[in-house]
């Protein structure tokens, strides 16, 4: 196979990939560097075999993001995917059905994980233009206790709302789905990829936000900015029955302290950062708004994802991402004629401000072209 690596939805040969530097690469916060003090405390991290349980600093990770979250214990995963796919695992049996949103992550981007290898079901249901779940839209996708109906297991929020644009859940509303759905003998599983960003546009804490989930994935890896790793949480059970599962996966690792010390400096100390994302996508929200052929309502967005309209410029999102890219800027796609761009701290003011112009320029240009 020759090719290997994607930029945005085509397939381009590795050999010809740019190199970032120079980049305002906006595509999403997956791709943040981990800052110098994570490459000290990664060089400098004890460790040991962590299938045996015996690497400290993955222990102390876990420790931490216990605590954070309010929950019994937590475990260090490799990658999101796997930590939702691993909390699927252990709240479903074969055959089971999974609530969630349309737009959901677990829907869309796992590669159908929860069918292939959990045997689920999703049962994926469309809510407001703002991606937010209502009880009222849970409830009317749970199947009737009916012998030959598949039967519902589980419902997974997400919380931001990616595909959504970063929309946030109110807390009062997962509180809500949350005792609703054990009510009627489902449990609760919160994607929390960016769950930090969520909790600093509510000005709450995850642990509230998250008090009455049977479990909770949130990325490291993402806008807390540390190169590899998720974290699952909940009760000692159940992150007991999820050891077990990441092992079958295939990610239980050995000596990787190495990434949980980047992991911990990325949990105690980015989330205090992350307002100035949310700050610079407001800017880039508010300037796309004013240029004409692009669609965004500022308001909207709440925490670091963009998410606008550019089919009133003539141009499809492929094209107007490929139109970005030779103008240094990267954006991606995210259906025919939604651009998204997502912030994080490896893109400055200066970079955002870089990006706006040449959105601009890319709009006013096909404008011209058209008239
Ligand atoms: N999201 C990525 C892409 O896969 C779309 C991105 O660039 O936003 N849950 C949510 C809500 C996510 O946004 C992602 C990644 C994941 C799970 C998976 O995390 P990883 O990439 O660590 O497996």
């Amino acid at each position: 196979m020759s090719y290997t690596v994607a930029k945005g939805n085509q397939l381009v040969d590795p050999d010809q990939v740019l190199p970032a530097e120079g980049f305002v690469d906006l595509r999403s916060d997956t791709v943040t560097r981990p800052s110098e003090e994570m490459r000290r405390a990664m060089a400098a991290a004890a460790v040991g075999d962590d299938v045996y349980g015996e690497d400290p600093t993955v222990n102390q990770l876990q420790k931490r993001a216990a605590e954070i979250f309010g929950k019994e214990a937590a475990l260090f995963v490799p990658s999101g995917c796997m930590g939702n796919l691993i909390s699927i695992k252990v709240w479903t049996h074969h055959g089971d059905e999974v609530i969630c949103e349309q737009r959901a992550h677990v829907n869309l981007y796992e590669l159908a994980s929860m069918c292939a290898i959990a045997g689920c079901l999703p049962r994926a249901v469309r809510a407001g233009a703002d991606g937010i779940l209502t009880w009222e839209q849970v409830q009317s996708a749970i199947r009737p206790k009916i012998y030959y109906d598949s039967q519902t297991a589980l419902v997974c929020l997400e919380n931001s709302s990616n595909m959504a644009g970063g929309t946030v859940y109110p807390s009062a509303r997962v509180h809500e789905i949350c005792e609703q759905a054990h009510a009627a003998g489902l449990k609760v599983h919160m994607d929390g990829a960016r769950i930090f960003n969520a909790a600093v546009a509510l000005n709450e804490k995850v642990a509230h936000m998250t008090a009455k989930c049977d479990s909770v994935m949130f990325c490291l890896s993402k806008g807390l900015g540390a190169p590899v790793g998720s974290m699952i949480a909940g009760s000692r059970d159940f992150v007991e029955h999820a050891r077990v599962y990441r092992k079958m996966f295939g990610g239980g690792m050995r000596q990787v302290g190495v990434l949980a010390a980047a992991g911990l400096i990325a949990l105690e100390k980015s989330p205090g950062r992350l307002h100035e994302d949310h700050e610079n996508a407001q800017y880039l929200a508010k300037g796309i708004a004013e240029v004409p052929g692009l669609k965004i309502d500022p308001a909207s967005v709440r925490t670091n994802i963009v998410i606008f309209d550019c089919k009133d410029t003539g141009m499809d999102a492929v094209q107007f991402c490929d139109a970005l890219h030779p103008r240094g800027i990267w954006a991606q796609d995210t259906a025919t004629y939604s651009v998204r761009l997502v912030t994080h701290w490896n893109v400055d003011r200066a970079g955002v401000e870089r990006a706006l112009s040449e959105i601009r320029a890319v709009a006013q240009k096909q404008q011209s072209r058209s008239a």
